[in-house]
């Protein structure tokens, strides 16, 4: 592990978080998440750079610069999660460890939520547990990260 660092990457919409849909989704905000995440890092010794956006170029871009200076990548794929096979190339070309994070239990959702492109390339998956599920990846990746560079 070269660097404590890690990249948080937030799909399309969800900078509405804690706007609508709170049923689903609840009210925390995205600014809510991004400081979770932080701070869940900070407790392990790790930094986070942070990134949310609407289109998927953007979402690639950011995660193949993290293979320069992240350990590892927590991701909400938002929608993307169901259609992307770029994003997951993606993600599967920079061969960081992956958590995968869906704040709605998607399994009980409509059908076409079911299948993730990005499951199989993600090597922790927290699903349906809400916002506070960004901090279990967040201890779960660490996890995973340092038995990574003590063994
Ligand atoms: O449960 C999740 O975290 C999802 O990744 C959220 C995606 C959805 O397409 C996935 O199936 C499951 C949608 C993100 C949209 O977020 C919104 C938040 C508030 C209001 C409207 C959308």
């Amino acid at each position: 592990m070269s660097e404590r660092r890690l990249l948080l990457v937030n799909g399309p919409n969800l900078n509405l978080l804690g706007t609508r849909e709170p049923e689903i989704y609840g009210s925390q905000t995205l600014a809510d998440v991004e400081r979770i995440v932080t701070d869940a890092a900070a407790a392990h010794g790790f930094e986070v750079r942070a990134v949310q956006s609407n289109h998927e170029g953007v979402l690639i871009d950011a995660i193949h610069e993290a293979r320069l200076d992240c350990a590892g990548i927590v991701i909400n794929p938002g929608g993307l999660t169901h259609t992307s096979v770029v994003l997951r190339d993606a993600l599967s070309g920079v061969a960081l460890p992956v958590a995968e994070v869906h704040i709605s239990d998607v399994s009980k959702r409509e059908a076409f939520r079911h299948h993730s492109y990005v499951a199989d390339v993600a090597v922790v998956h927290v699903v349906g547990e809400g916002v506070p599920g960004y901090e279990t990846a967040v201890v779960r990746l660490v996890d995973v990260i340092t038995g990574q560079a003590d063994g």
